[in-house]
This record gives structure tokens, sequence and C-alpha cells, in this order.
């Protein structure tokens, strides 16, 4: 069943899936994919977050190593050196991070392998793991992150292929999704705003940075966005491309999340998580 919970016009809308029905899933990412600005949402079962709760606030945390997802350090992330030490300590950090999660919520599972199993339900050519040179290794998935007081995350996109002239085009077969499952919300503010405006070039960051700051990007220069409050157990997916930001928390209990992001290479290629 799809629950329309609100609709403003085609290209700015929010739109509640059920992650049990594999079609219905398929169909809403296809959209999001297609280049409409939908923003998914989803609930989590609740004693997944009642136990989620319970561990996230001890759970390592560990840097958002490749974030913004296009740059690792001043390199892009697809380009660093596989003996990169940031990059080793990457691997290393997040799949114990993942490994620490896992065990502290068993019996439960953790919210991003109920959304990576769901995910992997939809597509047809089911997830994997990205995998970021030509080692071993593939990309831990399920990034906890607390956003404490007064926290906030300016406008940006989080766009891995700007100015790869050997990737395929925008919207043929590259869409980085971002999927953020809220555990904790902020005692109030911290809602996620996505704008109905899509980064398509390097160009286009230029034009909208904020002044002297390393991400940000310009919020007078952007239409009228969507808001979605975080309460526990709700997910959202969009794709990452369209500028989102996270507004100024209040209270002294931090906003928690547990993150990632899909990308889509093609409709025959399984997506690949990663944070
Ligand atoms: O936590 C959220 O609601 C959004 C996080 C975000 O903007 C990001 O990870 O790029």
């Amino acid at each position: 069943m799809r629950l329309k919970a609100k609709a403003q016009d085609h290209v700015r809308t929010v739109e509640h899936v059920d992650l049990s029905n594999a079609a219905e899933l398929y169909a809403a990412i296809r959209r999001v994919i297609a280049g409409e600005t939908l923003v998914l949402t989803t609930s989590l079962p609740h004693e997944i977050i009642e136990a989620a709760v319970n561990v996230v606030s001890s759970a390592p945390v560990t840097p958002y190593a490749v974030e913004p997802a296009f740059a690792f350090g001043s390199r892009p992330l697809f380009e660093t050196d596989e003996n990169d030490p940031e990059l080793l300590s990457y691997f290393a950090e997040g799949s114990a991070a993942e490994l620490e999660l896992t065990q502290k919520m068993s019996p439960f599972p953790t919210p991003s392998s109920i959304i990576e199993g769901a995910l992997g339900a939809a597509w047809p050519a089911g997830v994997e793991r990205l995998q970021l040179d030509e080692t071993e290794r593939r990309c831990p998935w399920g990034l906890v992150r607390h956003l404490s007081e007064n926290g906030e995350l300016f406008y940006h996109a989080d766009c891995p292929d700007l100015d790869r002239a050997d990737l395929p085009p925008f919207q043929s077969s590259f869409i980085n999704l971002a999927i953020v499952c809220y555990v904790r919300p902020a005692e109030s503010g911290g809602e996620l705003q996505v704008a109905p405006h899509c980064i398509t070039n390097a160009d286009e960051i230029d034009r909208l940075r904020l002044p002297g700051h390393a991400y940000a990007l310009r919020a007078d220069l952007l239409p009228e966005p969507v808001t979605i409050r975080p309460v526990p157990g709700l997910a959202a997916l969009w794709n990452a491309r369209n500028v989102h930001r996270v507004l100024k928390t209040y209270g002294s209990q931090a906003r928690t999340t547990i993150s990632g992001f899909a990308l889509f290479r093609g409709p025959t290629c399984p997506l690949s998580l990663y944070y």
C-alpha cells in the first residue's frame, strides 16, 4: 500500500513506501532515478529502533570518511591510491564499527541491514558493497552519526561522478541515492530539507557555493524545499544530487542517524552500497 504523505506537485513530493513491498519499492526508486524530485520515506519496525537507540549512543562513530561523498581528502573518492593511509583507516574503522553495531544489536538486525535487505529484494540485480579499487575490500554501510546541540548541515549535494568524463552521463546510469534512517531525533529542529534542484555539473556547485565555505551552497538561490521531520524509525531516500540540508538541532539530545549511499550504475547492475 502506498500512502501519499505529502504531494505538492510533480517535482516536489514525499511519498511513503512499504519496505516489505519489493515491487512498490522498485517502482518508487525507478522514479527517483528517472529524475523526479521525490523523497521516499519508509518506516522500520519499532522494536528494531528501540534496540538501536540503546546501542547507538555507545556505538563507535567512524569519521564520515567519504564526506562529502565526491571527495576523499582533496581527491575524488574513486581516485585514491589503494594504500592511502586514510583509505585504509576508512575500511578498517568502518568495518569494525559495522561489526560492533551488528553484534550489539543482536539478536535484532541493524536498521541498515534491514534497508540493505529490502533494497536487495526490490532491485532486480540485488545489492553489493561498493568496491573502490581492485582489492577485495568492500565499503562499509550504515554510518552512525550524531549531530549534537546546535548542529546542522548546510545545503550540499553528494555527487561522486561530477566532472568525470569517463562515466556515463547524468540520469543514464550513475545516480547516487542518499539513504538516512532516523534513530533518535533532537529535542527539536534537525529537519531534513530537500530542494527541487539537481546538481548536474561542477560549475553549478561553484555558482551556488557559499563564499569561503568548504561544501555549503547558498540557500537564497535555491527553490523552496520539502521538509522531513525525523521521527524514530523513519527512513528517507532521495537522489543525493538534489541539494539538501539538515536544519539546526536544539536541546541536549543528539540527533542520531544511520546512513549511507546506494549507487545506481545501470538497471542490470546491483545497487552499490557505501558511505
Ligand atoms: O541526516 C540527514 O537527514 C541528512 C544527512 C545528509 O545530508 C548527508 O549525509 O549528506
